[in-house]
């Protein structure tokens, strides 16, 4: 039976893609690297680093800089986006998170957190959501990012429960796809054509229900 709900942050929790797009626009344009808002959906659910490399190769500039260059690149736009979520208060949580966590703890679930995000611990404060979540998964430990399966069976594990006995939550295809591998069930937030793997999709988080999930399981 299900005993855990593991959730992905952005998107699902709250919508920090717009700081990322800023910081990393800002960065790109220093080295005259222009990226649109379409250019940066391919970068939702992508490590920092991975981020940067996409921009740098997009500029054609991928091979023109050191890895330590590189770290002092990606170190910049962290600087740039951790003050732009200080500015993030409980308002920011989406549609209808508050009240499915609400639910999911008061029927004793084990929640857990995997997101790619290294500010995910101080997104959680500034939402108020720290709270609710059993365990989150440190991205620096892990060897692979979505779409590996690594961080959400590493949630499970964390979370002391089987894969099978958890659901991941995701609005990224390479997050369903990184759920999936791990043989739990899927719910996927968003289109029809990004979330196709998902076993349970719903069109925002406004539609999130413990009760809706459950009956899909059986
Ligand atoms: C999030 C965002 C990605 C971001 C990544 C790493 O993933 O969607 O755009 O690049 O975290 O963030 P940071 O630079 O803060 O470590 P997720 O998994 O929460 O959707
Ligand atoms: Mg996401």
């Amino acid at each position: 039976s299900v005993k855990g709900f593991i959730f992905d942050l952005d998107g699902v929790i709250t919508d920090t893609a717009d700081y990322h797009f800023e910081a990393w626009k800002n960065l790109a344009s220093n080295y005259g690297i222009t990226i649109d808002r379409e250019f940066n959906e391919q970068l939702k659910g992508i490590s920092r680093m991975d981020s940067l490399n996409r921009i740098l190769e997009f500029g054609g500039r991928k091979t023109e800089f050191t890895e330590a260059q590189k770290e002092a690149m990606a170190a910049e736009k962290n600087g740039e986006y951790v003050k732009l979520i200080e500015k993030m208060t409980p308002e920011h949580i989406l549609p209808g998170v508050l009240d499915f966590l609400t639910e999911l703890k008061k029927h004793n679930y084990l929640l857990g957190l995997a997101s790619a995000s290294k500010n995910g611990p101080v997104i959680l404060e500034r939402l108020n959501l720290s709270g609710y979540f059993d365990t989150i998964v440190d991205p620096s430990l892990l060897a692979k990012g979505k779409p590996d399966p690594e961080i959400f069976l590493t949630a499970a594990r964390q979370l002391g429960l089987k894969p099978e006995e958890c659901i991941g939550i995701e609005d990224a295809s390479a997050g369903i796809e990184s759920i999936n591998k791990a043989k739990m069930f899927s719910v996927g937030v968003g289109d029809k054509e990004s979330m196709k793997e998902a076993n349970y999709r719903l069109s925002n988080t406004s539609e999130l229900s413990l009760e809706k999930i459950l009956n899909r399981l059986s």
